[in-house]
């Protein structure tokens, strides 16, 4: 009796209470209002209320980190859910070789190499090895026991369920190994490979005709490997290139003696990216980038869930989606992007920054894209768009954003009924409570 009164008087005064001093908490109350027509006219109103506690468990750098979100908004959307529950245990000198050893276990945010991939919260545990001129990192999770508002990911037939509560399960395992080089320079190798496991009643069978099930698909099962290297190329002037090799399985409906049949067929896909970035200080605070990316097609594709009806699928497949420009927002999925950006200080000693940004959109091949709207029967070049941003930070604990886009779609690329001229226009106030 005595030992089990004792016992949390321990570990409160033995473990928590040398370190609580340096807990820390905050709340950020996040609101912005919203007008678009792209090609919809859509109204938006949101409010983000995000809560974090970080709590250290010892001096090595462990620590107890929790994030939460809860959202409300127009169009109707509500969400809540856990971003980060996590534990983190640091061992330094755990063997001859390895400086350190970091193990993250619970739900943590995990994004793999590029982040054009995978940007996604995972529960699971990750382990991070650091041999100094190397670090590796092994981490594995499951998706399912995030909410669906919260997740995004779409990728077969049977996640477009939107009646689900969690998101679509999949399991993820991936490796990550970063080595520098020439003092600066960086050379990553990242494999993250994704494994459905939607049950079985929700699937079709592999070569049953699809005039029987119509309503149902199959798996989806996708590995990614990518090469990675950045560093500077002058003073103040960064490159970064990337390339991605997708490999896996996705259902197929396939025409097999005149007959539309289930049939699983490989995917062989690949994206592309190159960036520069160059920064002068001296004027205005400026800098100054541009950006390719390049998202392989598939010419038989007839949509960018399980579209594959002949051969290989070639279309390149993200996991999670990504936001490229204010008002066009493709799939990174057959797709070429051109992206030239610059941004300031306009006037000396206002918390005031300003960019702007023009982008151009193409199809890598004719056919599907990943666009809401977009033509399968449209023309290569889609269209440019240019966007205007703002951020005024008066007070440490207030910015104000504010974001104007314009994208001119070519001709054909959308119904003859859709605007010719598509915008939107945002503002937003963010407060640390
Ligand atoms: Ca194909």
């Amino acid at each position: 009796m005595k030992s089990a009164k004792w016992l949390p008087t321990l570990i409160l005064g033995g473990a928590v209470l040398p370190f609580a001093s340096a807990q820390e908490f905050g709340v950020d109350s996040s609101s912005d209002l919203g007008y678009a027509k792209a090609p919809i006219s859509t109204f938006s109103l949101n409010e983000r209320l995000d809560g974090w506690y970080t709590a250290p468990l010892d001096a090595k750098g462990g620590a107890v980190e929790v994030r939460a979100h809860a959202q409300a908004g127009l169009p109707a959307n509500i969400s809540a859910d856990f971003d980060v529950l996590s534990a983190t245990m640091v061992f330094p000198k755990p063997g001859v070789d390895l400086k350190n050893l970091k193990w993250t276990l619970g739900r943590f945010a995990y994004r793999d190499t590029t982040g054009l991939v995978f940007s996604h919260p995972l529960d699971g545990s990750q382990l991070t090895f650091d041999f100094g001129f190397l670090d590796l990192k092994v981490t594995t999770g499951f998706t399912g026991f995030v909410t669906r508002t919260t997740s995004g990911v779409v990728l077969s037939l049977a996640d477009q369920d939107s009646t689900a509560l969690f998101a679509t399960p999949r399991f993820v395992g991936a490796l990550e190994t970063e080595w520098t080089f020439f003092d600066s320079h960086t050379l990553t190798l990242g494999a993250l490979a994704q494994q459905d496991l939607t049950p079985h009643e929700k699937l079709a069978d592999e070569w049953s005709k699809v005039a029987d099930n119509s309503t149902k698909g199959g798996k989806f099962d996708s590995q990614y490997i990518t090469l990675k290297v950045d560093g500077p190329v002058a003073p103040r002037f960064f490159y970064d290139a990337a390339l991605t090799f997708e490999a896996g399985t996705t259902m197929s409906q396939i025409t097999d003696s005149s007959v539309l049949t289930f049939e699983y067929k490989p995917i062989t896909a690949f994206l592309a990216t190159a960036g520069l970035t160059y920064f002068i200080p001296a004027f205005f605070s400026s800098s100054f980038e541009t950006r390719v990316l390049f998202a392989s097609g598939d010419l038989d594709a007839k949509s960018a869930v399980e579209g594959n009806t002949a051969g290989n699928y070639t279309l390149f497949v993200p996991i999670t989606p990504t936001t490229l420009a204010a008002v066009f927002n493709p799939g990174i999925s057959n797709l070429g992007f051109y992206e030239l950006g610059a941004s300031m200080k306009p006037i000396s000693g206002v918390p005031l920054v300003m960019g702007t940004k023009f982008f151009g959109f193409q199809r890598l091949v004719s056919g599907m894209v990943n666009a809401s709207g977009v033509l399968s029967t449209g023309p290569v070049w889609m269209g440019e768009e240019v966007d205007f941003s703002a951020s005024w930070q008066p007070y440490s604990d207030l910015q104000v954003t504010a974001s104007l886009g314009a994208f001119l779609p070519t001709a054909g690329t959308f119904a003859a009924s859709a605007p010719t001229f598509q915008y939107a226009a945002k503002i937003g106030a963010k407060l640390s409570l």
